[in-house]
């Protein structure tokens, strides 16, 4: 399996109902490597710059609204294809229609309101980690012990 690093962001809603422990959790239980993180408020540039791929969408307005609408945690999680295991992880976009045992699945009835962000490939991760960090902010070090995750 390849290396790879991808941006997660813990949305509003993720901040607001208390879960975003409990879902980090799940990404650190599973293998991933927390490479950065950080709280912050979103400003509209930075929200429409990173959902730049949806903006001729009708639902595009209300989820610049929803994203900036209060501070999130973002950050890089790293480990073997880290881009599918967390879009894996998160399930399908809507929660109505996400599997249980995902986490949109285990904790969200919406479509917009699906508390997480994860990049859908490894170009969207390099660009989307470019946008919200500095390169000197995403660390490598190794974790004690990763011989027993990593095989
Ligand atoms: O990558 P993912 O988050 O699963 O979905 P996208 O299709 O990239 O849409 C980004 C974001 O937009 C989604 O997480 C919720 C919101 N959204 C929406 O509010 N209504 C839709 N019909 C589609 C997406
Ligand atoms: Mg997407």
């Amino acid at each position: 399996p390849v290396m790879q690093r991808t941006l997660v962001i813990f949305k509003p809603d993720c901040v607001q109902r208390r879960l975003v422990g409990q879902i980090l959790q799940r990404f650190e239980a599973k293998g991933l490597r927390i490479a950065a993180l950080k709280m912050i408020q979103v400003g509209r540039e930075l929200g429409e710059q990173h959902y730049a791929e949806h903006k001729e969408r009708p639902f595009f307005p209300g989820l610049i609204g929803f994203i900036t609408g209060g501070p999130v945690v973002v950050g890089v999680l790293a480990g073997p294809e880290a881009v599918s295991v967390v879009r894996g992880m998160m399930g399908k976009t809507s929660g109505i229609e996400a599997a249980p045992g995902t986490i949109r699945g285990d904790f969200s009835v919406s479509k917009q309101n699906n508390l997480i962000h994860g990049s859908d490939s490894p170009e969207s991760a390099a660009r989307e980690i470019a946008l919200w960090f500095k390169a000197e902010d995403v660390l490598d070090y190794d974790l004690a012990g990763s011989g027993w995750v990593y095989e």
